[in-house]
């Protein structure tokens, strides 16, 4: 990923940022730092680059000729998304930061002054964030409190990949309270619990402190929290039907965007998947304006509501049955030679999967969400968690077909889910009896609803 900085300090920037976990990954080159100095695009005396305002009023501004001329240097012809630093702007939040880390490249225009020209600004910006309900001097604090939070979501920066997931933000709740060496210390002892060696005993405490803290210090988001567990729990009086609602939400990338008692819309995170549902098949017009321009993808539970987001524009892609396995026990794994795909899988995993793109399967692995079977440290078959959480992307090999191959790797991809604590649950395409054989076999439940999933026209 790279960040370019347009800035009258890139010193600031570079100096701010080196010592860093940041400035690490630069050092591996997982990451590039490229700080411009807009005043080297001044065309004036002095290399001035401020001016009065029209109208008039406080201080100086930033003029619209080195601005832009600094982000043509680096943007030249492309089209890179380009944040414009400003108390003006929408708050910055753990969101957008997701969203923003899987750009390739963007560009952050820090402010000074009183601002920049309004002109320049139409021209470039593609986004503007607050930090924050406060005043600073300039954007570079905020620049660098922006790349932070990217950078440390883009796999490989942190080196353990599961570390982003289970911190603050991820569920809508704060952070539980930890402990470390001595067990006393100040006359305080470390709660009993954390020392019991029980896993479950230990989940549910951090999670009641979780809830605790988050209450006390934080009441807007414990109301979101607690919206989402109340959807769970009425969702879950039919859980077949609903499961990928239930496991959207639960596993943190799951937001409601509408919801009236019958009628609910959630957008997945993971997958740029919206997920309708309403118990009178039906879209309302409220529902259809809550589907963000960026999902890509949606997922819907009843066929008069696909037809109805058909006649709005979205292409059908196909009717599937929805299976879960609810058990909590983990599946016996008979084919011992399963382990996650890496990155040099992908040109296999490719040549074999013909549903998604190159980018799709690198995001795939690069998450550790694909596993392969292997043969002479060759894979000979795969499987995957999809990014909006069903299981799917099934092959083998034809030569190792008729082994149990299959069962072996579902069985195995299943006991992760479990681990995780997520119901693992997939789609198979009507029509696909083989596939609804072995999902039989495995003892997953079939739902009493298919579901269809539908695409932007691009998308499709
Ligand atoms: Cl992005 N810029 C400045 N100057 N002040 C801020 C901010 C940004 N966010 C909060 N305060």
């Amino acid at each position: 990923m790279k960040f370019h900085v347009l800035t009258l300090f890139p010193e600031m920037i570079e100096q701010g940022l080196a010592p860093s976990i940041i400035g690490r990954a630069v050092e591996k080159n997982i990451l590039s730092l490229n700080a411009v100095n807009i005043r080297d695009f001044s065309k004036e005396k002095h290399s001035k680059v401020d001016d009065y305002t029209y109208g008039g009023g406080a201080g100086m501004l930033l003029q619209a000729q080195p601005v832009f001329d600094a982000w043509k240097s680096v943007a030249g012809d492309r089209k890179v998304r380009t944040v414009y630093l400003t108390p003006q702007g929408t708050p910055f939040t753990q969101k957008l930061a997701a969203e923003l880390a899987k750009e390739p490249e963007l560009i952050f225009l820090c402010g000074h002054y009183e601002g920049i020209d309004e002109r320049v600004l139409e021209e470039v910006v593609t986004d503007s964030v607050s930090i924050g309900d406060y005043v600073l001097t300039g954007g570079e604090l905020p620049a660098m409190v922006m790349i932070d939070a990217i950078a440390r979501l883009v796999p490989g920066v942190l080196g353990n990949d599961t570390s982003a997931e289970e911190e603050s933000f991820f569920n809508d709740l704060l952070e539980y309270p930890q402990y470390s060496r001595p067990e006393t210390w100040h006359e305080k002892k470390v709660p009993e619990v954390l020392l019991s060696g029980d896993h479950k005993k230990i989940t549910k405490w951090r999670l009641e402190r979780s809830i605790e803290k988050t209450k006390r210090v934080r009441p807007d988001l414990y109301a979101k929290y607690a919206l989402k567990q109340e959807i769970i729990k009425k969702l879950s009086k039919a859980k077949r039907n609903h499961i990928h609602m239930i496991e959207s939400l639960s596993r943190g990338l799951g937001e409601v965007l509408y919801y009236d008692n019958d009628a609910l819309v959630i957008y997945d995170r993971g997958g740029e998947t919206v997920m309708l549902h309403a118990g009178n098949d039906s879209v309302t017009e409220a529902m259809y304006h809550s589907i963000p321009k960026e999902a890509k993808l949606l997922l819907v539970t009843g066929a008069g509501m696909a037809r109805q987001l058909e006649e709005r524009g979205y292409v059908f892609i196909c009717r599937c049955s929805q299976f879960l396995y609810t058990a909590k026990e983990p599946l016996p794994v008979k084919y011992k030679e399963i382990r996650p795909l890496t990155l040099q899988d992908l040109d296999y995993v490719e040549e074999h999967y013909d549903y998604e793109d190159r980018a799709y399967l690198t995001e795939r692995l690069q998450a550790g969400m694909m596993y392969g079977a292997y043969h002479e440290n060759r894979p000979v078959g795969f499987i995957g968690v999809h990014a909006e959480g069903s299981l799917g992307m099934l092959y083998v090999d034809p030569a190792y077909r008729r082994q149990g191959l299959a069962a072996s790797l579902e069985a195995y991809l299943i006991n992760r889910c479990i681990e995780r604590g997520w119901t693992a649950y997939g789609h198979v395409i009507n029509g696909n009896e083989e596939s609804k054989r072995l999902q039989d076999k495995l003892g997953l439940y079939q739902a009493s609803n298919d579901v269809y999933w539908l695409g932007t026209a691009e998308e499709a």
